[in-house]
């Protein structure tokens, strides 16, 4: 049985601004033609589709099938981290999400089932004792499966609150074996312009990367989603694995990813890569420092008209501040 409930993109808009609100400015500095910068934002335009007759409950079902995967789910729930708010309805969750390999706007979910997640190989390398490629199924064989609920906090100053299933990125760091020399662990999204069109947007840096300290990955929240209410987790919000770093800004949250790479050299991301004055590379979610173009003091909860205060951290401070409390001169925030 369909509900009708409203989608992601019927929600209000005016306090949001897209992240890629920049590109004004770099399509001049760079150059381009008018051509692009109309298929960049064709997607904004038919992101209105309100005529579309498939739901991104029945896409998930649908992958469900052939994900097998999906045996493994619903796993254990970890009580340990509670949430202080609603979770945000599935509908929602699924369906108002950041891609942009998939395109700008909010309303990507259809476009994302265009990717094949099986086969599916994963690199582990770099300055590791035995680098590796292993495929999703069976890396998903040894590692312990639980479900946090989590927050989420996007830098546009919306938020949701997730049931993530999947494992503590530190299982996977400690399958790799980094050698005493690796600083940073450094994460990289599927490249393939076949499949997912932003990708032939050629003034993004792609692919889309993303890194965190060694201390950052063997935190005890720092989480490999690989199920998203129960199922395996939809293409929309990162399948087959995503990061989720939740005391972090949503930008840090890396989908798709491909290749983790262990290294002595601070990776240099996505948007840190496009507009470093914006996007850093620690981005700890603090309501007290002003990302240039929004305030970071409150946010928008999807599903409620009204706005909450942001707090330091996220709410995580308590698992994650001792992480910096030694850090002088470092842009910690954004
Ligand atoms: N590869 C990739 N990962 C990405 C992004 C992206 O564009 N590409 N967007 C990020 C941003 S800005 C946010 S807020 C979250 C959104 O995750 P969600 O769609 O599951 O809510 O994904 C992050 N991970
Ligand atoms: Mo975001």
């Amino acid at each position: 049985m369909l509900i009708k409930i409203k989608k992601g993109w019927e929600l209000p808009e005016s306090s949001v601004t897209s992240e890629s609100t920049f590109l004004n400015r770099r399509r001049l500095i760079k150059g381009l033609a008018a051509g692009p910068i109309l298929a960049a934002t064709a997607g904004l335009v038919s992101g209105c589709d309100g005529e579309s007759t498939q739901t991104a409950q029945a896409a998930s079902d649908d992958s469900v099938e052939q994900d097998p995967s999906a045996k493994l789910y619903p796993v254990q729930r970890n009580l340990r981290y509670r949430l202080d708010r609603d979770e945000t309805s599935e509908e929602l969750a699924t369906t108002y999400n950041n891609y942009y390999e998939f395109g700008s706007s909010k309303n990507i979910w259809q476009k994302a089932q265009a990717l094949s997640i099986r086969p599916w190989t994963v690199k582990i390398d770099g300055m590791v004792e035995a680098p590796m490629e292993i495929g999703i199924d069976d890396l998903l064989a040894k590692v312990p499966l639980e479900e946090r609920v989590y927050r989420h906090r996007c830098v546009e100053a919306w938020s949701m609150a997730v049931p993530y299933s999947g494992f503590p990125l530190k299982a996977l760091v400690d399958l790799a074996r980094p050698l005493g020399s690796a600083k940073y662990l450094k994460m990289v999204t599927f490249q393939d312009d076949s499949v997912a069109s932003g990708q032939k947007a050629s003034w993004y840096p792609w692919p889309y990367v993303e890194g965190l300290t060694i201390e950052e990955a063997t935190n005890e929240l720092a989480f490999i989603a690989t199920g998203l209410y129960g199922k395996p987790i939809p293409k929309q919000n990162g399948a087959p694995l995503r990061l989720a770093v939740p005391w972090k800004y949503g930008f840090k949250h890396v989908k798709g990813i491909v290749q983790f790479e262990f290294t002595d050299k601070r990776p240099v991301s996505f948007w840190e890569e496009i507009q470093s004055s914006e996007y850093g590379f620690w981005a700890n979610v603090n309501p007290e420092v002003s990302h240039p173009r929004w305030s970071q003091a409150s946010e928008r909860v999807l599903g409620l008209d009204e706005r909450v205060p942001t707090l330091l951290y996220n709410g995580y401070g308590e698992f994650v501040a001792d992480l910096y409390s030694g850090m002088k001169g470092e842009r910690l925030f954004i």
